[in-house]
């Protein structure tokens, strides 16, 4: 109880010194000879406020233009001069409001450096004010938002009925390409049946399935034709990002995803616009997936129409792999699939996601 009571005595002669020490500043200001040391600090302050603005604002510039190629490489799919429009109004309308504010803001800084004598104004509240600069920007971002959701959901919109389907899977590290074979009919896959002759998963109960084919990491679309990417995951995050065409879009693992576009230049005619022999369109994972996150690329091949079929009908459907066949028939006895067809109506109806079946191209040969 003592000591309890010298703590609280303490603690309270604490409060009085403070008390009195506050008091004696405000007597010192209301009576005139309060005097405060600024010194330099605040003169430094502002000019390097202006030396960042200066040195900050030419440096984002110049690293703006000299990365400018890289990240904007040539459109090549009809979709991507409309996202280049969107990306152009949106990057003027934010620009010009980022510069002007931060302008203000590092001048500012500066001309209102610390002053003997100055007073700052005191400004309580103006209704115009609060209202022009709530309004403006609200009409302004509303715009760009309908205007970038318009032309989002025409861009990610149920794809054409006759477009080419190619099926990416990505896996750490690398990306599976399927594509439906004869029947234009992707078959069941079943993540229960991959193995090291089957990574897709390929169910070959199911009669679609039979002729889907893989192909080396190699995608070929044909140019001027919409081409729908479904894709999936097979474990992690990851997302396809294929910067010539403006495509990017999620793998992710138990939900696939999809986009549709259509390429406007072929592999050579791009090599030729670019003056490079060896340029190839990539399809890069743009999603930090693991260790070797970079170099999980493949090549896409845009082939003129009549190339495109003549790869097509080469390619050999996977269920001619006897080993496949053979390890296929050992998995799904495992993994208690039963006899052929047991995944059934229910498994189909989860991999279809709604997308109408491919046409073959040379139903279309008009293009
Ligand atoms: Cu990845």
């Amino acid at each position: 109880m003592t000591a309890l009571t010298i703590l609280l005595v303490l603690v309270l002669l604490l409060v009085v010194f403070g008390l009195l020490f506050r008091l004696q500043i405000l007597t010192s200001i209301f009576s005139g000879t309060y005097v405060r040391e600024i010194g330099m600090s605040n003169r430094i302050n502002a000019v390097l406020m202006l030396v960042f603005m200066v040195v900050g604002g030419a440096a984002f510039f110049w690293s703006f233009s000299e990365n400018f190629n890289k990240m904007n490489p040539p459109i090549a799919s009809i979709h991507g001069h409309a996202m280049e429009r969107m990306f152009w109004t949106t990057m003027t309308v934010i620009g010009i409001a980022f510069v002007l504010t931060q302008v203000i803001l590092f001048v500012y800084s500066y001309k209102y450096q610390h002053k003997e004598g100055r007073r700052a104004y005191f400004f309580a509240h103006n209704n115009t004010i609060e209202v022009v600069w709530t309004i403006i920007p609200a009409i302004v971002m509303a715009s760009l938002i309908f205007a970038g959701w318009k032309a989002w959901t025409r861009i990610t919109g149920p794809a054409p009925k006759d477009a080419v389907v190619v099926e990416v899977m990505g896996k750490q590290f690398n990306w599976l390409v399927r594509y439906p074979g004869r029947d234009m009919k992707l078959g069941v896959v079943n993540y229960r049946l991959i193995d090291a002759s089957n990574d897709f998963g390929f169910d070959l109960s199911d009669k679609a399935a039979l002729d889907d084919f893989t192909t080396n990491g190699e995608i070929h679309v044909p140019k001027g034709h919409p081409v729908l990417i479904k894709i999936r995951s097979r474990d992690v995050l990851h997302a396809v990002y294929m910067p010539h065409f403006r495509v990017q879009m999620y793998a992710v693992p138990g939900m696939p995803t999809r986009f549709w576009f259509t390429p406007t230049m072929t592999t050579d005619e791009m090599r030729a616009h670019l003056g490079n022999p060896k340029f190839d369109y990539e399809l890069a994972c743009n999603q930090i997936c693991g260790a070797s996150h970079f170099a999980m690329k493949a090549k896409v091949i845009v082939d003129e129409p009549d190339d495109y079929q003549a790869w097509y009908a080469k390619q050999k459907p996977n269920s001619a792999n006897t080993d496949m066949m053979a390890s296929y028939k050992e998995t799904s006895k495992s993994a208690g699939l039963g006899k052929g067809g047991s995944l059934g109506a229910k498994a189909a109806a989860i991999e279809e996601t709604g997308e109408t079946p491919a046409t073959p191209l040379s139903a279309q040969t008009a293009m």
